[in-house]
């Protein structure tokens, strides 16, 4: 059984090697679009496929539903079994170099047979690409400095997306039967923002039958080392997983071991050498006699070492074991569960995909009390912002959405915060508003002084009380914006005004090291997942985690109140 995460993968997989192939582009997209239905699925999967209901979801025509339901129920898609067989394994890497589309991999693939990254390197440099028709000297340098540049980076992955691969996998190894335990370890547990690749420990006394079923794993794309207690795989898409297996009783030393991070290991281990113990991955023991310390959980190794407990996400040796050796670490770190309310999303006033009923009654599931309706404002014309008519009109149907559910239904927006640092937000509509989020969405690049005079001025304005995705970066795609962020704080610390903890999974913003800096200035924090469909208020927890990961507690975070707490705080005041 595969859950639609993965049945999603499998999808988009198929599209791509499609379009490898240079297959109709009507049917590429036709995959492309499925993998996208099945991901924003709002129903149950099973449920869908049980009740032979899949054709009724937009994007779903009867073939794909067929391949749905096979991909879900078995796990396999003969389809992309031989569109994989029929391409050399390296090949769809050659899509990640910038501006080679299939068409150009096709044809450099008929003309010189390269089928890979390395043999496409080899042939721009043995000037073989200017050759082909309608490739000349200047593109061979172009795809030479795009394949430079691609193995110049580190390739990383989205802590979302290795985390909806990670937690379908845990569960087939869990399934098996074959383990005691099986954890994520590494940055993934620690949810660090971007992951280089997965690490699993489980504690199994049939290591090799678990290797086993890991290789069978429908998304392994290739088994890359296998050994008694260590595998390493890649899955489809290339993110690596390295499996590690012990013994029940060695469980906890090796998860703590391989959780990391490495400099929390390494300051960790010179305070065990301070305090006569040696730490490795083999456990903790007592110098000079050897003998070894009881390690159950890994709170013993921690406790031995007369510290706080340190969660996995704090690990990254930024202060949190001087915190914990004086017993200093916050103790009421915010929750998932703390949350009562949800403070940004998107409907389809404007950029969201859902209508507001919609994610009113998903966030209501959830268990919330409070939704605020934040679509974006008029300047934010891309994403067909919100005058003032179309405001007014928006709260006629939140009026009569309030009507049908029970959850607390506030007036929001995302106001633009615009070059002068004045905010795209009418003016006589203030009044009538519960809330304010304050976001840039344009002229993001403009010198850091300026910026930091732009952000400061909306920071005194008396109405503004939520600053949105306050860095403006993008994982892996954009940089935060150039800013003097003690002073930006400094400024916000003397304002009404807290920051947000965006959880979508591209921004994860703000970034901890400046949330404890935040902290350090007493500022208040709401924890939001700015989503623009009802999947995306799943993100919730990615905020959470950021949160936690910048030692924000439960008291400082404003929609942990209940509502009218909530609605108090945040109210536009003159
Ligand atoms: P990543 O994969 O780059 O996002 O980062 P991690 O933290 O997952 O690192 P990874 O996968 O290389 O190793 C997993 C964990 O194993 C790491 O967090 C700590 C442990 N580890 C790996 N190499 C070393 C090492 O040389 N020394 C120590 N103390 N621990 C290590
Ligand atoms: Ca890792
Ligand atoms: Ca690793
Ligand atoms: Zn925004």
């Amino acid at each position: 059984m595969l859950d639609k995460l993965s049945v999603a993968n499998a999808l988009r997989e198929v599209g791509m090697l499609l379009e490898l192939k240079g297959e109709n582009p009507f049917k590429v997209r036709a995959y492309e679009n499925g993998a996208r239905a099945v991901e924003g699925l709002a129903e149950d999967l099973a449920t869908l496929v049980d009740e032979g209901r899949l054709t009724d979801v937009p994007g779903i025509g009867k073939a794909l539903a067929e391949k749905i339901a096979q991909l879900h129920g078995t796990g396999h898609l003969p389809l992309l079994e031989e569109l994989r067989a029929e391409l050399p394994p390296g090949f769809p890497e050659l899509l990640r170099i910038p501006d080679l589309g299939p068409k150009k991999i096709a044809a450099l693939r008929g003309a010189l047979g390269v089928s890979n990254v390395a043999e496409l390197k080899a042939a721009c440099e043995a000037g073989r690409v200017r050759e082909v028709k309608g490739f000349g000297e200047r593109t061979e340098h172009k795809i030479l400095e795009g394949i430079r540049a691609l193995e110049a980076r580190p390739r990383r992955t989205l802590l979302s997306e290795a985390r909806e691969a990670g937690e379908p996998l845990l569960a087939w190894l869990r399934e098996s039967g074959l383990a005691e335990h099986v954890e994520l370890a590494g940055s993934a547990r620690r949810w660090k923002e971007t992951v280089g690749d997965l690490d699993v420990v489980a504690a199994s006394r049939l290591p090799e039958a678990l290797s086993e079923r890991l290789a069978a794993y429908p998304l392994v794309e290739q088994v890359q080392a296998r050994g008694t207690t260590k595998t390493r795989v890649q899955l489809v898409g290339g993110l690596g997983v390295d499996l590690r297996v012990v013994p029940p009783e060695d469980w906890a030393t090796l998860l703590h071991h391989l959780t990391g991070s490495k400099a929390h290991h390494v300051k960790l281990r010179g305070l065990a050498r301070d305090r006569g113990y040696t730490l490795s991955e083999w456990g903790l023991s007592r110098l000079g006699t050897g003998e070894k310390v009881q390690v159950r959980r890994e709170e013993d190794i921690y406790r031995a070492l007369g510290m706080q407990a340190v969660p996995p996400e704090l690990r990254e040796d930024e202060g949190e074991i001087e915190a914990a050796l004086e017993h200093a670490l916050p103790k009421d770190l915010v929750d998932e569960g703390d949350l009562r309310g949800m403070v940004h999303v998107h409907t389809t006033w404007s950029d969201g995909r859902a209508p507001l009923e919609e994610m009113a009654r998903a966030a209501e599931a959830m268990g919330m009390q409070y939704l605020t309706v934040t679509d974006h404002s008029a300047a934010a014309a891309y994403a067909r912002g919100l005058d003032a008519r179309r405001l007014e009109e928006q709260w006629e149907e939140m009026a009569r959405v309030q009507e049908k559910v029970r959850i607390r239904l506030l007036r929001g927006t995302e106001a633009d915060i615009l070059e002068d640092g004045s905010l795209d937000v009418p003016e006589r509509l203030l009044g009538k508003l519960d809330v304010v989020i304050a976001s840039v969405h344009s002229r993001m690049r403009m010198d850091a002084d300026r910026m930091t005079r732009r952000i400061a001025a909306a920071m005194r304005l008396p109405f503004f009380k939520i600053w949105g995705h306050a860095s403006g970066r993008l994982l892996l795609e954009r940089d935060a914006y150039g800013l003097h962020w003690e002073e930006v704080l400094d400024a916000i610390a003397g304002s009404p005004a807290a920051i947000e903890v965006n959880g979508d999974p591209h921004r994860l913003d703000l970034e901890p090291r400046w949330l404890r800096k935040a902290r350090e200035r007493d500022i208040r924090f709401v924890l939001s997942t700015d989503a623009h469909s009802v999947a995306g208020l799943q993100n919730l927890r990615y905020a959470v985690m950021t949160a936690r990961r910048g030692w924000v507690t439960r008291g400082e975070v404003l929609n942990a109140m209940p509502p009218s707490a909530f609605a108090d705080a945040v109210r536009p005041t003159r």
